[in-house]
């Protein structure tokens, strides 16, 4: 008989308190896909833009999921892969809930309502981008190899200082809110039927994605709206009961002393 060989382990690099590596971790754990944890520090170190990991992942973010034959660099393909859906294979309700889901900037959520209702997080916030654009460029000149992937992403940058200044940045607090508002109405109606997953029969890439972003408004001071829609709230309690939340590490608020020792290398 012969032996079986053994594939190594998917390795997923993924940052504790971060939104699309939730996604990913809950489509693993979901997926029953075993796979080797790499915790990098997006937020001090910005290890996403250390030459070695941009070589892995031009995207500069995470998740990013390296398989034997393929890495993917995106929550959406490592949500399928872990699903075992592709875009050719998806039905038209999870393509459409899913594109619904990636057609929003939730950072501008979670970010433009702290810089809305903190003078300081105002002031340090810009500071801190502009700091990191310099990098980026900086970054570009000492490796040529990868310079058109820095200035690249030396422009997100500049989209995201002109989308966080001070002066705009309560109005696009607002119209994220309310547009997030808008998304649990449209959970609300489908979910009014009494269905336990989003697109039956079973749980799907759409759950997982919509279930990062519940936690998401938790997280960011909305659960009273999730949780006055009824059938939303009642799938929300099916969604954090299932036995994949808590090894998923999905959080519904800021884990202070985590996120810091995360940094630190300790978490
Ligand atoms: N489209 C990407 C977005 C990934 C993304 O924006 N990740 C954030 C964390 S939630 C990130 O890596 N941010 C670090 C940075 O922008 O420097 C995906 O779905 O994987």
């Amino acid at each position: 008989m012969s032996e079986p060989t053994l594939e190594p382990r998917p390795r997923l690099y993924h940052a504790l308190s971060s939104y699309y590596s939730m996604i990913a971790r809950l489509a693993l754990v979901e997926g029953g896909i075993a796979y080797e944890s790499k915790v990098i520090d997006i937020h001090l170190k910005m290890v996403q833009q250390q030459p070695d990991y941009v070589r892995l992942n031009p995207n500069m973010t995470v998740p990013t999921l390296v398989l034997p034959d393929r890495i993917l660099d995106q929550s959406r393909d490592i949500a399928e892969y872990a699903l075992a859906v592709s875009e050719a294979t998806i039905d038209g309700d999870t393509k459409s809930w899913l594109d619904l889901h990636y057609g929003y900037p939730i950072e501008e959520l979670t970010f433009g309502g702290l810089l809305a209702r903190n003078p300081m997080a105002r002031i340090m916030i810009p500071k801190r981008l502009e700091q990191v654009r310099r990098r980026l460029l900086e970054r570009a000149t000492q490796n040529p190899d990868l310079a058109k992937v820095y200035e690249e992403r030396a422009a997100v940058f500049a989209g995201r200082i002109h989308a966080f200044d001070p002066e705009t940045v309560a109005r696009l607090s607002e119209n994220r809110r309310a547009e997030a508002v808008g998304f649990m109405d449209r959970l609300e109606q489908t979910l009014h039927d009494g269905r336990a997953v989003l697109v039956p029969p079973a749980y799907g890439a759409a759950d997982v994605v919509w279930t990062v972003f519940l936690a998401r408004m938790e997280f960011v001071g909305m659960g009273a709206e999730l949780h006055k829609r009824l059938a939303l709230a009642r799938y929300w309690r099916a969604m954090r009961a299932r036995p994949s939340f808590a090894p998923a590490d999905i959080w519904t608020k800021l884990h202070v002393f985590r996120l810091i020792g995360g940094m630190l290398g300790v978490g």
